[in-house]
């Protein structure tokens, strides 16, 4: 980078009202890093005969081989328009679903987004899932529609044609971006609603509501994407061309003499111009003329590709090149391939970035510009209130908003990801051509040197040592070079990681000290342990989640390369290096210490994949350890973590992300190779009702049943001592010190209560951290639109939890699991124990009289492990509802240590001990009871009474689930596959040999493409994009979102009972049972016993227990 160029951008920085900090999101393959090129181009960083080919932004070798952008990567332009300077903070996002954190974490650092749209392929999955990223963000995006060239060469369109298929797209893409707006519109009309009313008044009267209303006073036309507004950009990118109505409103209101706004409200749209009254007119479709827009815009353009590409008719072209105003090289002209001629004449006649840029400018935000709503939410963490922020905290709302380069005001930077960087790309590390003077100085010392040495040596007198001057001369500067490549390169072997971040506020200086934020840091707690005034220089006491440290290096980052930066003024995007000891992958960096930290990135992606590895050889297991921790700091969305196995496990998004970990580790983090397990494939366990017909759709109970080989399952299974089933499915159970017997039943939720437990995760969290904290006496401060959400999910848990089994269960729900806060409820059936609500926060004060049971802690424990592993194959369980119905306890000899949460001093009350002595302890009175302990007898032969009481617990929840029909539950992927008429049976024939199931498939309007829409489970999806890439020659490519779990209807345990089983499956059954493969598969990884049968003899079979 020139130093002119750098200094423009420095003063640049200074300047916040022409800052624009963008992305560029799309799906995959639209062509972002292309537009990216040709906007790098316009600032000499690359040739513009390059741009398109060159990827520039894609600076990974892997980037450039597989050609999809793996990183999001920043580089700062400037771009002239009228009298001002921009500064343009330009950052290229991936596309691929497998790097969608990376997406979540540019956006965060913008204002802006430009959308990309592919004019062929329309509104993609990925381009409503950045539209809703941008959305949720506060950021505004701008349009661009690209590929327009495919239009002409591939499809063939005429310009009319053309025209109603833009509109289509432009009708799609505002369809996504009406919805996300609605909603909104619907939510703040509610919020209103309930601060005039309270929160809950209206919950039971009936009320009627004007569901217009709010819609129709809102002003939304700025929001939707239309040319004649100014965000929408017509491209080919790769052509280097580019348009917004404007131009051409500013070409033709000179030639035909028709006011520019005239022309801009006219030239897209219903309008024509008739020639004879020299007027434009409505009504283009009514009256079958062409549109203004196809008259004055398409035709040009087709008939240029027409002469160019098409026809390559040179006479025609060189007219249009001299009407057009644009110079050709000859060399040019000449070329045999037309596209570079096009390029040539396209890219003077409407060049793209100056398109792009000028919309940039004009219409996405300032700095300056931000919102005070986006500004509140991204300080107000989670469930909290803005206003329950100390006030210290909310006196930096002001901050935010002005933006400020003063040094009085507060330092405040989020990072919002650590990437990993060559040394050798430091700018303090790169080799600087040397100036004459370094030359002459080190000529002059080696020729010192040589001499010295000539000196040394003249005991043996050599007549030729005369001629080897110019040799000798340069000898030593070798041997200098090479001591210089070994430092180099004992340097290369460390990583080197550089935060990815923005100022919002205040001028970040190198040297600086400041406080580190992690995401957990809490302001209110800092500011009571912190002295009123302190600064991030003084010595302080350690505050939890808050470090100190000085900013080392700032950097300005300029796509593969860096450039050091002495100060970074607010509004911009820098790099900052040697956090990586305080930054795991992001934090907010702040001089005052009342500043709160981020709201954390929304991440679209679930990590899902799972592979454990290993190093081949064993002794280089430290090196794969330190290598996967600087994976997790690398990577936004890539989990390790150590399985109590003891395995490394690796979790990713998604195949392609999986590669890429993997290849970074073997060849950046680690420098070692490994080698990695297949996929584990994650699954659920829960139990389903009876089903009323058997393997070959006969109704059971109905048939005959055969003489019996096999028994029956239930028959079969033997409960072990101590357990006892009754007949309608009530398991109980005493623990070894025959003190309590717990009695619980397992039963399938309704599938849309599962989907709501899943959904909901987060409130009930919540939930959960409120019940905590009235443990703890205090009451945690939620807002209002949480509260509103947790009661909105109420209501729907209760309206599915309908007739006699499920009376009154929403107010008995005694737990969810596993982790406090997984779709399966613990359910609190005990006719005589009532204890505090789940559901506390919204009782608005704490109901008086119920108090938590002692032990109560060890039945929740009970219940969270056996939801956390199943008796399948100890897999998490899903939509399970465990209903405890019995628990009585004998008072003697009983631990009180652990978790009772009252934990008074203990009463040794003769009386007391005597009476609970006969009688089980189940009566009520014993309940809550605050003043009757267990006398101190804490640890039995069995072990500590609470521990006895979770592992009863456990096991009888786990007999309850066994006593029901299991089954298993695969994680579903969609997805989307485009694909051309003809290789459509090849891609049915793949999804039907994995499994998959075809939802919906229907034509893209205008192509002769379908859209497939699949769900495929997880555990077939292995290879699946590259089978089917393979089969369609590369034609059709999908991609995987996970989507749901979905129950395998295959029973795991089945085996063949009636007369038409057998005739069915035969004896053997040995016909694949998906369920008991998957079972089985999952069993064998983690080592547990698997009955397989294994043929030994050809007609004989026998059964061997393998524990593989
Ligand atoms: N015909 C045509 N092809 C284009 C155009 N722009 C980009 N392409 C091609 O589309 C492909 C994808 O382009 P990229 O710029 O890598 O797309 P991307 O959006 O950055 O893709 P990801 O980063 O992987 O999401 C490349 O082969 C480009 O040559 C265009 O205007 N017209
Ligand atoms: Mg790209």
């Amino acid at each position: 980078m020139g130093h002119k160029s750098l200094a423009t951008i420095i003063a640049l920085q200074r300047k916040t009202t022409n800052i624009r900090n963008l992305c560029i999101l799309a799906h995959v393959d639209h062509g972002k890093t292309t537009l990216a090129d040709s906007l790098v181009a316009s600032n000499g960083i690359i040739s513009s005969r390059l741009a398109g080919k060159l990827r520039y932004l894609d600076s990974r070798e892997d980037e450039q081989i597989r050609g999809i952008t793996m990183k999001s990567s920043a580089i700062s332009l400037h771009f002239p328009l009228g009298m001002n300077e921009y500064l343009i903070n330009l950052i290229d996002s991936p596309g691929h679903v497998d790097f969608s954190s990376e997406v979540s974490t540019a956006v965060r650092l913008c204002d802006g987004a430009i959308v990309i749209v592919d004019a062929v392929e329309g509104v993609c999955p990925q381009t409503q899932v950045v539209l809703r990223q941008a959305w949720l963000e506060n950021i505004r995006p701008v349009l661009v529609i690209n590929k327009i060239d495919r239009l002409i060469v591939e499809l063939k369109l005429t310009p009319q044609e053309a025209y109603i298929h833009l509109k289509k797209i432009l009708e799609q893409v505002n369809a996504v971006t009406g919805t996300l707006f609605t909603s909104k519109v619907m939510e703040e009309r509610a919020e209103k609603e309930s601060e005039k009313q309270g929160p809950y008044e209206n919950s039971g009267g009936e009320q009627i509501y004007d569901w217009s209303a709010g819609l129709e006073d809102t002003d939304d036309s700025h929001l939707y994407f239309s040319p004649d507004q100014g965000n929408v950009v017509f491209a080919s990118a790769i052509d280097g061309w580019g348009f917004s109505i404007h131009q051409f409103a500013q070409i033709y209101s000179q030639k035909m003499g028709i006011r520019v706004e005239v022309l801009l409200k006219t030239l897209w749209g219903d309008f024509y111009l008739n020639a004879k009254a020299k007027k434009i007119m409505k009504g283009a479709q009514s009256k079958g003329k062409k549109p203004l827009f196809v008259q004055l815009v398409l035709d040009n353009l087709w008939s240029l590709y027409d002469a160019i590409v098409m026809k390559r008719d040179k006479e025609k072209v060189e007219k249009m090149v001299a009407s057009l105003g644009v110079k050709v090289a000859a060399r040019d002209l000449r070329h045999s391939d037309p596209k570079v001629l096009l390029s040539a004449v396209c890219s003077q006649w409407l060049p793209v970035s100056q398109a792009v840029l000028t919309m940039v400018c004009e219409k996405l935000p300032s700095p300056l510009d931000v919102a005070s709503e986006r500004v509140e939410k991204l300080m107000s963490v989670g469930a909290r209130r803005f206003d329950s922020l100390p006030e210290r905290t909310q006196e930096l709302k002001k901050a935010f908003l002005e933006c400020s380069n003063e040094d009085a005001a507060p330092v405040i930077v989020f990072v919002s990801k650590m990437f990993a960087v060559d040394s050798k790309a430091l700018p303090q590390n790169k080799q600087r051509p040397l100036t004459q003077e370094e030359i002459a100085q080190r000529r002059e010392l080696a020729r010192q040197r040589h001499a010295e040495r000539l000196a040394a040596n003249q005991v043996s007198e050599n007549p030729e040592s005369a001629h080897t001057g110019g040799i000798a001369e340069t000898a030593p500067s070798i041997g200098e070079n090479s001591t210089g490549v070994i430092e180099l390169q004992t340097e290369e072997s460390k990583e080197h990681f550089v935060a990815f971040a923005r100022v919002y506020s205040g001028v970040v200086r190198r040297g600086t000290k400041v406080f580190v934020l992690g995401p957990k840091y809490d302001p209110a707690q800092a500011l009571k342990m912190l002295p009123e005034g302190c600064s991030s220089a003084d010595a302080l006491p350690s505050v939890p989640h808050m470090s100190c440290c000085t900013l080392d290096s700032l950097y300005l980052l300029m796509g593969r390369e860096l450039e050091e930066l002495e100060e970074v003024p607010s509004g911009n995007v820098l790099g900052i290096g040697g956090m990586e000891e305080w930054i795991l992958k992001s934090a907010t960096i702040s001089t005052s210490p009342a500043c709160p930290p981020f709201t954390p990135l929304n991440f679209e992606a679930t990590p899902i994949v799972r592979v454990a590895i290993e190093p081949k050889h064993p002794s280089e297991m430290p090196r794969l350890v330190k290598g996967m921790k600087l994976l997790n700091q690398a990577d936004p969305c890539a989990e390790v973590l150590i399985q109590e196995t003891g395995e490394h496990v690796l979790v990713t998004a998604g195949e392609v992300h999986l590669q890429r970990c993997l290849d970074d580790l073997r060849e950046r983090f680690a420098q070692i190779e490994i080698s990695a397990s297949k996929p584990i494939i994650p699954f659920r366990e829960t139990v389903i009702r009876r089903p009323k017909v058997d393997m070959v759709n006969e109704e059971l109970g109905k048939q005959q049943k055969v003489a019996v080989i096999h028994q029956s399952k239930e028959e079969q299974y033997k409960y072990p001592e101590g357990v006892q089933v009754d007949s309608s499915g009530l398991v109980t159970l005493t623990t070894p010190n025959k003190m309590a017997t717990i009695g619980v039943r397992a039963m399938p939720l309704p599938e849309e209560v599962t989907q709501l437990l899943e959904a909901n995760g987060s409130l009930i969290r919540t939930m959960e951290q409120f019940s905590l904290s009235m443990k703890e006496g205090k009451a945690l401060e939620i807002n209002q639109r949480t509260l509103e959400s947790i009661q909105d999910f109420k209501g729907k848990l209760e309206s599915h939890l309908q007739g006699r089994k499920w009376r009154d269960a929403v107010n008995r729900i005694w737990s969810f699991g596993p982790r406090r806060c997984g779709p399966n409820l613990l359910l609190n059936n005990l006719e005589s124990y009532q204890r505090p609500s789940v559901w506390q926060c919204l009782e608005g004060e704490r109901v008086p009289g119920t108090a938590l049971r002692d032990f109560d802690n060890s039945i929740i424990s009970g219940f969270q492990l056996a939801t956390l592993s199943g008796p399948m194959c100890e897999e998490p369980l899903m939509g399970v509802c465990l209903s405890v119905e019995r628990w009585d306890m004998k008072l003697p000899s009983l631990g009180s240590h652990q978790d009772s949460m009252d934990g008074e001093e203990k009463v040794s009350d003769g009386d007391s001990k005597q009476k609970a002595a006969q009688e089980p302890w189940g009566a009520a009175e014993a309940y809550g009871s605050h003043n009757k302990r267990w006398p101190d007898v804490s640890v039995d032969c069995y072990g500590p009474f609470s521990g006895q009481l979770i592992a009863a617990m456990k096991e009888a929840c786990r007999h309850a689930f066994q006593h029901q029909p299991q089954r298993l539950m695969a994680a579903m992927y969609t997805c989307e596959i485009m694909a051309t008429a003809e290789v459509l049976g090849r891609v049915y024939g793949v999804l039907s040999k994995r499994e998959g199931r075809i939802l919906q498939e229907e034509m893209k309007e205008g192509t002769d493409m379908f859209i497939i829409k699949a769900v495929l489970p997880v555990a077939e999806s292995f290879g699946f994009a590259d089978e089917i890439r393979k089969r369609t020659s590369g034609l059709a490519s999908p991609q995987l979102v996970f989507s749901h779990w979905e129950v395998v209807s295959s029973d795991p345990f089945w085996v063949p009972t009636t007369e038409e089983e057998y005739l069915h499956f035969g004896e053997k059954a040995d016909s694949s049972n998906q369920a008991l493969k998957y079972m089985n598969g999952v069993r064998k990884r983690k080592g547990l016993y698997v009955e397989e049968k294994i043929v030994e003899h050809a007609e004989k079979q026998r059964t061997l227990g393998k524990n593989k």
